[in-house]
């Protein structure tokens, strides 16, 4: 790959209202403030997501958090390495601490624009094996049992292959058991707690044990990794860590101490696609497996992830759902499921870009950076 002058970054923040309310351990959202980077190169330009949420709840970091350390450190900082490839991102924004959501958009805005310029899709460029990924669906805690089992019934009928349901004290063995109770053994079910459990709370997490659930992911606190190696060695249920995962060196610690069996990948809690590889690979070496988590991402951060999720240590079914599982009008041409499955974009670079009209129509604020 030629290194490539990146002659401005700009940045877009639009405003998606989501098709029903999705709530979590952490909070209720009924939109997805998202923040786009757009890396403006003479040969193509790279698109990409930040998965950062609007409030620092599921993560420290936050949109608009994102969006100023982009302009205020992360793109001076590009520009001053002078003409880069994707590679050279990271260590050029090595200097500035955190902000894994904010340096993997950038990283990824420069990755789609190289590999548009190169003819070449990411899914081949992260050596992707697979055609198409397997699809669950999140199931947002809801106000009552009835309620949950009719969500669900309908996930299952449009053909979604697992179904995870996220927990918290309080709602969590009931809708468990409803869940088995209506649609039997054979379906595929997992929890995940956003990190609302304490260590205190492993006698009854156990009661979790005689539901067969896939996994159970990240119930304690994101920092409590020595707390997850001590709930393993008390449940049957699998750990899976998510919000603890922020590096490939995490994965392999939090493996090493036996804090989980299976891992949760998102590019942008790690910082970006080429460090979300080194998660797959260190998990891959030591026999751990790997599968896709989502951040409610648009058809942007949807069609990456899509590539990344066709590795072939990705052996659970994903969270990357259809574009209709949040959103009616989706800012690219809409992933659709079929088969459990979704297709891998298969374009140059990420494989897709926003609609230029329906970008414009959801637009809330931009700003563009120059050197
Ligand atoms: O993209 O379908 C999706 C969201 C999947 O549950 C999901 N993500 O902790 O794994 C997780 C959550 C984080 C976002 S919740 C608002
Ligand atoms: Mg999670």
């Amino acid at each position: 790959m030629t290194p490539m002058k990146i002659e401005a970054v700009e940045l877009l923040r639009v405003r998606m209202p989501l098709v029903s309310p999705f709530r979590t351990s952490f909070g209720t959202q009924t939109h997805r403030d998202v923040l786009l980077v757009r890396a403006h190169t003479a040969g193509a330009e790279g698109w990409a997501e930040c998965v950062a949420l609007s409030d620092p709840l599921y993560s420290s970091e936050y949109a608009s958090a994102a969006h100023r350390v982009i302009a205020d450190h992360l793109v001076p900082r590009l520009f001053a390495a002078g003409d880069v490839t994707a590679a050279l991102v990271a260590p050029a924004l090595e200097p500035v601490r955190g902000h894994r959501m904010a340096k993997a958009a950038v990283e990824t805005a420069v990755l789609d624009a190289q590999l548009k310029a190169a003819g070449v899709a990411l899914r081949d460029h992260l050596g992707a094996t697979q055609a198409r990924v397997v699809s669950g669906v999140s199931v947002g805690i809801h106000d009552s049992i009835p309620q949950l089992l009719e969500g669900v019934a309908g996930y299952l009928e449009a053909g979604y292959a697992r179904i995870k349901l996220k927990i918290e004290p309080g709602w969590d063995v009931a809708p468990v058991a409803a869940v088995r109770e209506r649609f039997g053994d054979d379906i595929l079910l997992q929890v995940d707690a956003n990190s609302a459990y304490t260590r205190a709370d492993a006698r009854h997490l156990r009661k979790l044990d005689r539901y067969d659930l896939l996994l159970i992911e990240q119930p304690l606190d994101e920092e409590d990794v020595a707390g997850h190696a001590e709930l393993a060695r008390l449940l049957d249920t699998p750990i899976c860590l998510d919000e603890s995962i922020v590096s490939a060196r995490a994965a392999y610690e939090a493996i090493r101490t036996g804090a989980c069996s299976i891992v949760n990948i998102k590019p942008g809690r790690v910082g970006g696609y080429l460090e979300a590889r080194r998660v797959h690979d260190v998990c891959a070496a030591a026999g751990v497996p790997v599968w896709a988590g989502g951040m409610l991402e648009t058809g942007i951060g949807r069609a990456a992830n899509l590539a990344l999720a066709a590795l072939p240590n990705f052996t659970l079914p994903s969270d990357i759902s259809a574009s209709d599982r949040y959103y009616a009008q989706d800012l690219t041409e809409p992933f659709r499921l079929s088969d459990g499955a979704i297709d891998v974009p298969t374009g140059p670079g990420i494989g897709v870009a926003p609609i230029p009209e329906i970008l414009q129509d959801l637009l809330v604020d931009k700003e563009l950076v120059r050197p």
